[in-house]
């Protein structure tokens, strides 16, 4: 059964909470910018060039850097040092500094983020606590051998294809942690509340089955954190034919794979893979996907940026279906009301072919998010803001996934009139 235009009228409350001024004042508190403690030994300059539109952009991707963050009249890359030479040659760059002197390195007090295993015990003791509703499995292996950990939350295991389904991904590159982390809180808040006997988390577990799936790059965690200060690794682990490592999870699905924005240079931090879904990562989330025909939404989880992205991210061009982008547009502004992230078209970004989000609703019709998580720039951060964000994008993202799973049955319900939706409505979370 495939949950489409038709589903049952809906009435929806939003509220901002006041975790706005929570998150405020919680930023006076994180220093802007913590300096190094430790010397990196890679060659990754962050760069300030020049790039006033998107097409400015999409030229810049081109050349097999990592667009970071984009700004107005600029965007700031992470280049090694060959894509620095070129981008040099261009004439674009306005300022640039290694890596090495600027980067922050807490590991030691970011414990509360969660390794390979610390996850893998912390699913395991939601799935014993919670055995009736919390269900655990693998869908397929990584590179190195890890398990791609499914947590899936429903009451009634036996009929997940007959209900509604939503698939929130975490953490394809490895070094954007808190998209781990916060698949993993939703989890565990969406546990708790059922036990609590949350009527409203009641009911949607009851009539929607909820996949997470918080990690989908361990080796590339792992390799992140391996040494105890943190690597600025992206992609997985798979060694590539001119003996680099990795591809980029985000280039490799299979829906206009190979178009602009990913590279074929194996060293390049968006190397695309050979072909599409050569890696099992990607598989195993594909394969996973197609088995699950009630699946009609997906949330793929990033950092950082503060973005809420929906197709396409590989051309221009809006997607044909005009109900469809109407419904992801009123969906991310709506979203944006909690969380104060931007919504936007991946395109408007920059050009970057092969990514979750653009297979996910090119070939299923998935209605389907990119989020860029906190912080907004690496003067905040970047990949490692600390682990005082955890809670607070937690917080802020919270409703938006409700919002989401809420309208899992029929996200096309949101383009009816306010006044014509009864049932359901969106938790409230203060
Ligand atoms: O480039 C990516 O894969 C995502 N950004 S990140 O900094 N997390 O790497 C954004 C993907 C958005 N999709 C497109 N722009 N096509
Ligand atoms: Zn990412």
């Amino acid at each position: 059964r495939r949950y489409g235009q038709k589903g049952a009228a809906h009435l929806t409350v939003f509220s901002r909470g006041n975790f706005m001024k929570k998150f405020l004042v919680a930023l006076m508190l994180v220093p802007l910018l913590s300096m190094a403690h430790t010397n990196f030994s890679f060659d990754l300059n962050w760069m300030k060039v020049r790039a006033k539109t998107k097409e400015d952009r999409t030229k810049i991707a081109n050349t097999g850097v990592v667009i970071e963050s984009v700004h107005d009249g600029y965007v700031v890359v992470l280049a090694k040092l060959q894509e620095k030479a070129v981008l040099d040659k261009m004439g674009i760059v306005e300022v640039s500094f290694p890596l090495d002197m600027q980067m922050m390195d807490f590991p030691s007090n970011d414990s509360n983020f969660h390794n390979y295993a610390e996850i893998t015990d912390a699913i395991v003791d939601l799935q014993n606590k919670n055995s009736d509703i919390v269900h655990v499995y693998s869908i397929g292996k990584s590179v190195e051998g890890r398990d791609l950990i499914n947590i899936m939350i429903t009451n009634d295991p036996a009929n997940e294809l007959n209900k509604p389904g939503i698939v929130f991904l975490g953490t394809h590159h490895a070094r954007e942690h808190l998209s781990t982390e916060m698949p993993l809180m939703l989890a565990q808040y969406l546990a708790d509340e059922y036990r609590k006997g949350n009527k409203d988390i009641q009911r949607l577990i009851e009539t929607r089955v909820i996949y997470i799936i918080p990690m989908v790059n361990p080796d590339g965690v792992e390799w992140d954190i391996s040494t105890g200060s943190y690597k600025m690794w992206r992609k997985n682990r798979i060694r590539n034919a001119n003996g680099t490592f990795g591809v980029d999870l985000n280039r490799n699905y299979g829906f206009g794979w190979g178009g602009e924005g990913s590279s074929s240079n194996p060293s390049s931090d968006i190397y695309r893979g050979p072909r599409p879904f050569s890696e099992p990562e990607t598989t195993a989330v594909k394969d996973f996907i197609e088995s699950r025909p009630n699946l009609t939404t997906l949330l793929s989880f990033h950092t950082f940026s503060k973005l809420i992205l929906y197709p396409y991210g590989h051309t221009y061009d809006p997607i044909p279906d005009q109900t469809d982008r109407r419904v992801h547009e009123v969906m991310a502004q709506t979203m944006a009301q909690w969380n104060g992230y931007t919504p936007q078209k991946s395109s408007e970004l920059y050009l970057a072919a092969g990514d979750t989000t653009d297979w996910s609703y090119g070939t299923r019709k998935l209605i389907s998010f990119t989020f860029e998580l906190d912080p907004g720039s690496m003067f905040e951060g970047g990949f490692y803001p600390g682990q005082s964000y955890i809670p607070l994008v937690f917080q802020k993202n919270l409703n938006p996934s409700l919002y989401l799973i809420e309208h899992a049955d029929n996200p096309y319900r949101v383009l009816q009139p306010l006044h014509e939706r009864v049932g359901l409505s969106t938790p409230l979370v203060q």
